[in-house]
């Protein structure tokens, strides 16, 4: 791997304070030793100050899940970038597929958000994928594209030297269907070749991500695919000894 891989648990609406505390301390435990290898948590919100305490000064850094694209004011509900950045935050998912899907998030909210996280010094983790309609519509590039392209317009190309793509199939989130290595890669060759259209520098040194059921064992064999820099983990994140095997495999 010629970047530096990241490995990025995505906790999703799960966990608890017991729970965490014990998943944590293991995570840590388990990673102490990978010096070639980024790693993180991206929590609940509520949760993000039990992991500053738990996670600062540790190997394992952490993130949140989504973010308000306003700064502050009356937005009820809303979570600001500046408050993440009170927490500790260094990582912030933004447009995963279900917050697209389910709470309605367009691409142009999405690139909204990853200004909003850039702006405030975070370090968006931008998720672009396809449905199953799409891929056997033979749509797939074209939707990527779509959803990168928005975020490239909104924020110029450079914003992408301080960002992480996440490749995310939708066909392949939360069900055990998982690319094969081959066409996950395929895709992110297709999302680099599409940056190097504009800059060839970013799109050789920005991190593309592979997420979508990645499990202890198939993860070393994505993470060998020459432009997977990583992963974006779901519920396997949410298993101390799966997750460290997980980051350990792409050390
Ligand atoms: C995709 C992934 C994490 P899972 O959503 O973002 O979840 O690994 O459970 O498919």
């Amino acid at each position: 791997m010629v970047r530096t891989g990241l490995v990025a648990g995505n906790w999703k609406m799960n966990g608890s304070l017991e729970q965490n505390q014990a998943l944590l301390t293991a995570v840590v435990a388990g990673i102490r030793s990978l010096d070639r290898v980024n790693c993180a948590v991206c929590v609940p919100f509520p949760y993000l100050a039990q992991a500053q305490v738990l996670l600062n000064q540790t190997h394992l850094a952490w993130g949140a899940q989504n973010l308000s694209q306003y700064t502050h004011g009356a937005y009820t509900g809303e979570v600001s970038a500046s408050m993440l950045v009170d927490f500790g935050v260094q990582f912030v998912i933004v447009g995963h597929s279900e917050r697209r899907a389910l709470f309605g998030e367009s691409d142009q909210l999405v690139a909204e958000k990853f200004k909003t996280a850039q702006t405030a010094k975070l370090i968006p983790i931008l998720c672009v994928g396809e449905t199953l309609t799409q891929r056997e519509a033979n749509e797939t590039e074209s939707v990527i594209a779509g959803q990168l392209e928005a975020v490239i317009e909104l924020n110029g190309v450079q914003a992408l030297a301080n960002a992480v793509i996440a490749y995310e199939p939708v066909w392949a989130i939360g069900t055990g269907k998982t690319a094969t290595p081959q066409q996950a890669q395929d895709v992110h060759v297709f999302i680099r070749d599409k940056i190097a259209t504009r800059d060839n520098q970013i799109a050789a040194n920005v991190r593309i991500i592979y997420g979508g059921s990645v499990k202890a064992d198939n993860a070393r064999e994505l993470f060998a695919m020459p432009d997977i820099d990583g992963g974006l983990i779901g519920g396997a994140s949410l298993v101390a000894d799966d997750f460290v095997s997980i980051c350990k495999a792409a050390q």
